[in-house]
């Protein structure tokens, strides 16, 4: 629920660094400054869900400026576990948990305050710690506070909130995202779906995906979302790695002007192992990790749909590309494709407990699930709700109609399976927003070419109820 001021998005940390902050932090513990006053006040608040939540903690230095700290608590249930934290590192022994600052936020001169956060996981009750330390010194609050005789003293400040959203769109509302549990979530810190649609292959439509275009998918589709889908092979990216990479990073740019998040998808097929695409996965997401890490709309898909590999070959594949991201763009959510085209292995005979076993180390992240209504059904449907309380899951595509991209709207799975995900919450985009002349597309053929992409000529019976489905109310939440 409260926002975390990032001083600067290329210091954003998680984990790492113990060693050298440690001798920092040691260097202004009190037994080491004996002179120095001390105090500090902590405001904790939480937003908890069925087995997990998130915290947000704001540490105030009530007393000598210090160039790092520690921060301490206790949990005081025996089953709360920290699970993934930000703008600190932090460990977690037993049930004494501590976060130590990060270069960038150490310093805290005399009344200067600094936020920082984590998501946990609870089992029996979520109670919130009561006592906390900095440096070592137990933080009493304002009540502490140096007080000038006769004015009151200073109270603990209200936590720090985001400011409200200064625009409606999608991103102005959400602003950065990040993953919390197993939701996406926005930067009130609550969970929050999106919904939208996916361009077909740069190389065949690119003049489906235009400013007029573009906006009456902001616009009179109201969609939160674009998904770029940038082949690999088929003509693709690897036939002119540069031109693929600015295509790329223009449509994020006409995205992020109308207020719709852009999900960059390495769209891998054929070849099914994401292996074979290694290098230049590296290669391309160091291009545009960097190039867009300022940016609040991104989202990072690594491999569309894996396919006649194991898990662990993909689970290695994204520790090798995830952190070539995380180095340029600390903040971003990451989409990690799963096996049987990302069916949760269901359609290779396996399911998500393979992943649930063995997840990629990395924070942030979220699982890719895909389905085509006509051909995946309750089995598939099954799986995806036993998964969902388990795994952050992302549909980054789907369809109306058959697994082949054609055919009629299943309106009766069409609806089960997007009644399921907006019971979840889980974030979707459709396959696809163009005119290709096949049933899955959302735009009538020729309707590109001729540059009109409103009005009731223009959509194909899929893009007819997939408007229908996305336009509705998002009632994201702010506080
Ligand atoms: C299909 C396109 C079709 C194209 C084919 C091969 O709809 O026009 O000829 O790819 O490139 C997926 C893939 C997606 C497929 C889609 C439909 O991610 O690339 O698009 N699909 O077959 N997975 C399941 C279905």
């Amino acid at each position: 629920m409260f926002f975390i001021p990032r001083p600067s998005r290329r210091h954003l940390l998680v984990g790492g660094a113990v060693g050298a902050l440690a001798l920092a932090a040691t260097a202004v513990l009190p037994s080491t400054n004996a002179m120095a006053a001390t105090g500090c006040a902590v405001t904790y608040t939480t937003n908890s869900w069925q087995g997990g939540f998130t915290a947000n903690l704001t540490i105030k230095n009530l007393g000598d400026p210090v160039s790092a700290w520690t921060l301490g608590f206790t949990f005081p249930d025996g089953g709360q576990r920290l699970v993934q934290g930000w703008s600190a590192t932090w460990q977690q022994s037993g049930s004494a948990v501590t976060g130590r600052s990060l270069d960038y936020n150490g310093s805290l001169g005399t009344g200067a305050s600094t936020t920082v956060g984590f998501n946990g996981s609870w089992t029996g009750s979520n109670p919130s710690p009561t006592s906390f330390t900095l440096n070592g010194t137990v933080c009493t609050g304002g009540t502490t506070t140096p007080t000038t005789p006769g004015t009151p003293p200073t109270t603990t400040p209200p936590p720090t909130t985001p400011p409200p959203p200064t625009g409606t769109t999608p991103v102005a509302v959400n602003g950065q995202l990040r993953v919390c549990g197993v939701n996406l979530c926005n930067q009130y810190g609550r969970p929050i779906q999106l919904r939208g649609m996916s361009t077909h292959g740069l190389q065949w439509f690119a003049n489906c995906y235009t400013d007029t275009s573009l906006t009456a998918l902001a616009d009179d589709w109201q969609a939160d979302l674009l998904r770029i889908s940038m082949y690999v092979q088929e003509k693709g990216y690897e036939t002119n790695p540069t031109a693929f990479t600015n295509q790329v990073n223009t449509l994020v740019d006409k995205a992020e002007a109308r207020g719709m998040y852009a999900l960059i998808d390495f769209h891998t097929l054929t070849p099914g192992d994401p292996m074979y695409n290694l290098e230049r996965a590296k290669t391309f997401f160091a291009n545009v990790a960097a190039r867009n890490a300022a940016k609040k709309n991104v989202i990072y898909e690594i491999t569309n749909e894996p396919n006649g590999v194991s898990w662990s070959t993909i689970r290695s594949y994204a520790e090798q590309v995830i952190p070539v991201i995380r180095a340029a763009d600390p903040d971003a959510v990451v989409i990690v494709g799963t096996r049987g085209w990302s069916s949760l292995g269901v359609s290779e005979g396996g399911n998500s407990d393979e992943i649930v076993n063995n997840p990629v180390r990395a924070e942030n992240i979220m699982y890719t699930f895909h389905f085509y209504a006509a051909s995946h059904k309750d089995n598939y449907r099954n799986e995806v709700q036993r998964a969902a309380s388990r795994l952050p899951l992302f549909v980054t595509e789907f369809g109306t109609v058959t697994y082949t991209g054609d055919g009629a709207v299943d309106t009766a799975s069409s609806n089960a399976w997007l009644d399921l995900l907006d019971r979840l919450k889980i974030s979707y985009a459709n396959w696809t927003f163009s005119d290709a002349a096949e049933g899955s597309a959302a735009l009538r053929p020729g309707t590109c070419a001729a540059g009109t992409f409103t009005g009731p000529s223009v959509l194909t019976e899929s893009g007819t109820y997939m408007r229908d489905r996305i336009r509705t109310p998002d009632n994201f939440p702010t506080s």
